[in-house]
This record gives structure tokens, sequence and C-alpha cells, in this order.
């Protein structure tokens, strides 16, 4: 299949350590992806959904102990500690190295070690890169095949050339005549998700669940892909890529960065509640982006599929997210239903009598056990999204005009702000955050930070990653064409703890308003904290939201902005001494602003 001596060297020593029954090449074929379903339903590992309800679709329930990410077993493995910065687990790379050898050796016994070369990003587009990723687990080669390009156009592309090396197991050998289990895994201590940014390796062990175990996503292109953005003068963000339309016909693109669990699916998908706007979806995850020759900022989805969190998606909250799951996809950890479908709690019908839950046991409401897992995620194709946008696989990327942070507060952050130049944009960028409950994460109850909604994510030392966004601004081949920077709050409350901004499909409300700031049509007040919008600025024909209400959404209250300064201080200080000091200056401007 390929000539790439250093691709077939690579393949032939994990093999050699790895001892699988058989080597085998993935082709990315609808042929062979039939065939390896086939023989996970036969293996008891797959179930086939039923062809009339769901075509083409496979369901999976895990083992219970490997039903997520898992951030505690996540490494960044840089030579020096203070390279992966205070925010992410460190390991000496050559002593990691030598924990994965042991083991690695033998891991793959009585298992087939698939080869998966893949890119993120379209065949062929500047902007994207070729990785390549063995793997003992056939339900990863079939999620590889829905979440990225896959197979042998892939070997064709990458010739002789260079690709990220991601390395997987299960961590879960057979013995001769050894029965496999539904969801071979290892146990929690011997998990471990290791990224070397140097030297752009990526080694998985002991997981099969998402992000674990498709190294594409967030392993490449979030931790990898950052340390390799960071060198090269681009950007690789955890963020969605929408295309809005206007009742005029022009269109403009924006990119939004919101921590887990703030609806990024559903914003990349939203159906717009005001007549004549249009969104349509490039991406609902991750986003490159490098400037074009024109010097704007271009993006490109560097996935081909969605893994959203099935719970809580319905015909309500999300159609074009039910739809683009109508068919060829695969369910892992919802429900199923005795007539061959799924279901999950806030699908928007009653589960039929017999759903089986994603624990293998048959579903009773009452048990106060959920039919899904709450991280039950489905993996569907990106082109089978009604609003895909029609530019989400040109290879040059679409031109940003706007970028979004936004978090959960249900208080002090107004529905949405400008920022006044892009280092204070960036400074935006490093303190978004959502506020949590005591008993939601076990911790103290606040604001817990998540930068860039990266915090898991970037693969290096944080300061230094705030550090190349002010770079980014600061070589812009054409400062006036880089995107305007916002953030948004959807989530804040009234007095009585009631919400004040109805979201879903009525976002689109606050996003007329920053799409008339990027044509320079739209009303502004200048704040303190940046730019909000007049009261008339947002259009609330239709809403049960009165002008009192926009105005009290973006009001821009001084005392608890004070408050909120005090934690970013706190936030800064635990960054350590390599806190760029333009944050700390706009910290400082803000403090004199809000007097
Ligand atoms: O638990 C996992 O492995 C999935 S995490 C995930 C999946 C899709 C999109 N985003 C995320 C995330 O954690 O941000
Ligand atoms: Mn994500």
């Amino acid at each position: 299949m390929t000539n790439n001596q250093k691709l077939i060297r690579w393949v032939h020593e994990w093999a050699e350590l790895c001892q699988p029954e058989k080597v085998y090449w993935c082709d990315g074929s609808q042929e062979e992806n039939d065939r390896l379903m086939a023989e996970m339903v036969a293996s008891g590992m797959a179930v086939k959904l039923d062809d009339k309800k769901r075509p083409n679709s496979y369901y999976f329930q895990s083992d219970p102990s490997d039903v997520a990410r898992v951030e505690n077993r996540t490494y960044i493995c840089s030579e020096k500690q203070e390279d992966a910065g205070p925010t992410n687990n460190w390991a000496a790379p050559a002593e990691m190295k030598a924990t994965l050898k042991a083991l690695f050796k033998g891991a793959m016994k009585g298992r087939t070690m698939y080869v998966i070369p893949f890119s993120m990003g379209p065949l062929g587009s500047d902007i994207a890169h070729i990785g390549v990723e063995i793997t003992d687990s056939p339900y990863v080669v079939v999620n590889m095949r829905v979440m990225t390009r896959m197979g042998k156009a892939v070997l064709d592309v990458l010739g002789n050339g260079d690709f990220v090396p991601c390395v997987h197991s299960n961590g879960a050998p057979l013995q001769p005549g050894q029965k496999d289990v539904k969801w071979p895994c290892a146990p929690i201590e011997q998990k471990y998700i290791t990224h070397f940014p140097e030297t752009k390796e990526i080694i998985a062990y002991g997981s099969g669940y998402g992000g674990n175990a498709l190294l594409g996503k967030k392993c490449f292109a979030l931790r990898i892909a950052s340390a390799m953005a960071k060198e090269e003068g681009w950007l690789a963000e955890h963020m969605l890529i929408m295309g809005i339309t206007n009742p005029k016909g022009v269109k403009k693109y924006i990119a939004a960065a919101f921590p887990s669990a703030c609806g990024k699916t559903n914003l990349a998908m939203l159906i717009p509640t005001i007549p004549g706007w249009k969104v349509e979806t490039v991406g609902d995850d991750i986003a490159w982006m490098k400037f074009g020759k024109d010097g704007q900022l271009y993006a490109i989805n560097p996935e081909a599929g969605f893994f959203g969190v099935a719970p809580g998606t319905s015909f309500d909250t999300n159609p074009n997210a039910m739809l683009s799951a109508a068919s060829g996809t695969i369910f892992t950890n919802t429900g199923l239903t005795p007539d061959g479908d799924i279901w999950w709690e806030g699908i928007g019908t009653e589960a039929p009598e017999g759903t089986i839950t994603w624990t293998n046991e048959v579903y009773d409401k009452e048990s106060g056990k959920p039919a899904a897992h709450p991280n039950a995620r489905f993996t569907a194709p990106a082109f089978q999204c009604p609003c895909i946008d029609p530019a989400w696989e040109d290879p040059k990327g679409v031109p940003i005009s706007a970028i979004l942070f936004g978090g959960r507060r249900p208080s002090t952050i107004p529905l949405v702000y400008e920022a006044m130049s892009w280092a204070h944009g960036t400074f935006m960028g490093s303190v978004v955050g959502s506020e949590v409950t005591a008993a939601a994460i076990g911790l103290k109850a606040g604001v817990r930070r998540d930068p860039f909604a990266m915090l898991p994510f970037i693969g290096y030392n944080m300061a230094d990653y705030f550090g190349h966004w002010l770079t980014i601004g600061k070589n812009a081949p054409k400062p006036e064409a880089l995107p305007k920077i916002f953030n948004v709050n959807w989530f804040r409350k009234d007095k009585n703890g009631k919400w004040l901004w109805p979201g879903y499909g009525d976002n689109i409300r606050v996003l007329a308003w920053i799409f008339g700031r990027c044509e320079g049509t739209a009303a502004a007040t200048e704040t303190a904290i940046g730019f909000v919008p007049t009261v008339d600025g947002i259009d609330i024909s239709g809403l049960d939201v009165t002008k009192d209400d926009i105005a009290e959404l973006v009001k821009v209250d001084k005392a608890l902005w004070k408050e909120e300064l005090e934690l970013i201080k706190e936030q800064q200080a635990s960054l350590g001494d390599r806190y760029p000091k333009e944050l700390k200056l706009q910290v400082e401007q803000l403090e004199v602003r809000l007097g």
C-alpha cells in the first residue's frame, strides 16, 4: 500500500513490540467497514440496529470503567516540566517511554494490529495534516472512518512525506484459548494518554473510549496540533465554525470556543428564529486557522464527523444533530430499544418498554439509573448534517470574521460584549470560565476557569499559549483583517434564578448584533469591559424579553467586576512567571477602567 520507509519501519517496530496475531492496513472502503462491523456483531461487541429505523448503524456498550476522557491519566511529556506548565500532568519523555514500552510488550497478543492512515482536514489542504494510528481496536477503526478522512487515499497523498505517529492499544491481550470480553480495556491506573509535543508523537494505552482512543481528535487535533501551531504561527483551537447569512444574502463565518457542556454542537447547528437569517455548519468542535495570502485568517474543520453527546439531544433541542445521526451512525453507551433502535434521556419520547440500559440491564425509570450514560455518544458523518456548509471541505478553509468565547456564568458576564483589540480579546479568552456548584464536581463551588476552553487540550505551557495568541495578533499580515473578538454568555440569571435569555435558536439575535459589528453597522456602548449592545441593539421582536431585560443582560456591574478581577488575579498568579506582561497590562487597565 505504501513505499514510505519511515512508515513501514515504524509499523514494523511496533508490531515487534506488541506481538499482534496479524497486521492489517486499513483501506477505508465501505466493504472493509462492513466486514469489521460484521466481525464485531459476531463477537458480541456490537449490535446492528434495525435497518428500517436506523439504517447502517451500530450500537456499542463500553466497560463501565471506560466511559470518558481521563484527564488525570493524560500526560504532556516534554523534556522540561515547565514547558508542560502548571495545568498539565507532566512526565519525562524517556521515563514515560520506558513505562509504555513495558506495557506495550505483547499488548496485542491474540489480536489484529490495524494501521489507519488518516488526514485531519480535507485531503491535500495546506492547513490539513496526516497522521497514522495503529490500534488493536476494530471499534477505533470504524469510528476513525467517520471522524477523519481515512485509508488508502491518505497514503497516496502522504507519499514519502511526514506523518504524526499515533499508537493505541486497549491493553487487553488475549492468551491462546482465552474468551474475549465485550469491551476490552485496562484498569484505570494502567491507562496512559501520552503526548510528546517536541517529537510530535502520541501513545495511548488502556482505554478504548472517545478522546482516549480516537487519537486524531483531542490528542492530535488539539494537544499536538497546538504545539505545531505555536512553532509554525497558526492556531489549533477547541472551536466550532459556522457560516451565518443575513437577510441581504451577505455571509460571514465565525469560530467559537466554549467549555464542554455549553452547547457547542447546538450553536453550530442553530436554527434561526428571526426571518431571513441562515446558519450553516463547518464544524462543531475543532478549528485549525492559518493566515491566507490575502492576510485573512482561514479556518478548516480537521474532522469529518461529529462525536456528539447523546443525552439531551432531541428534535426540539437540535434537529440537525438528530438528522445527522439518522443513519450510518455509531452509538455508544445509549439505551437500546427492543425494536432495534436507540434511546436516551431527553430524546423527546418515553423509553419503550423493555429498553436496555448502557450497562445492559432492563431499563427501570423508577430505579433512578439512566438508560444512557451521561457521556453516551453518537459518531455521525458530517456530510449527513442537513445544514452542513457548502464550503465545509474547501481545502483553503473559510475566512473568519469573528471569534467568540463563552462559558456558563449566571451573573457578572453580559450576554455579549466585544473586545477593544486583539490583545484585549486574548485577555477575554484567557479568563473564560463556567460557574460550577460544589456538588457537580466535588470541589469548591465557584468559577472554574477554562481558558479558551482549552484547559485539558493545550499541549504545552498555558502561559506560553497565551503568549502565542498575542504573537498571532502582533504578526498578523493585515491587522485590520483580524477577526473581531467577542464574549457571549447565554446563561445569565435574574435575582430569582430565572434564565434571562431564551438561548437555542434565539441566539441568532446575538449573532446578528455580532454580524452587524463586523459590518460596522451595529451600535454599541463603550464600557469598562468592552463594547456592549445598546438596548435597541438586540432584535427582541416576538420574544418574551423586554428592553429592561436586555438592559439587565448587558449591564456591567462594576462591584461584581471588581470581585471578578480579584479572581482573575488569582488565576494569573497560578500560571507562574511565564504569564505574558501584555496580559498583566490588560488586568491593570481593566482595574483603572473599573475605577
Ligand atoms: O469523553 C470523550 O472521550 C469525549 S470528549 C469530547 C467529544 C466530542 C467533543 N468534545 C469533547 C470534549 O471533551 O470537549
Ligand atoms: Mn470538545
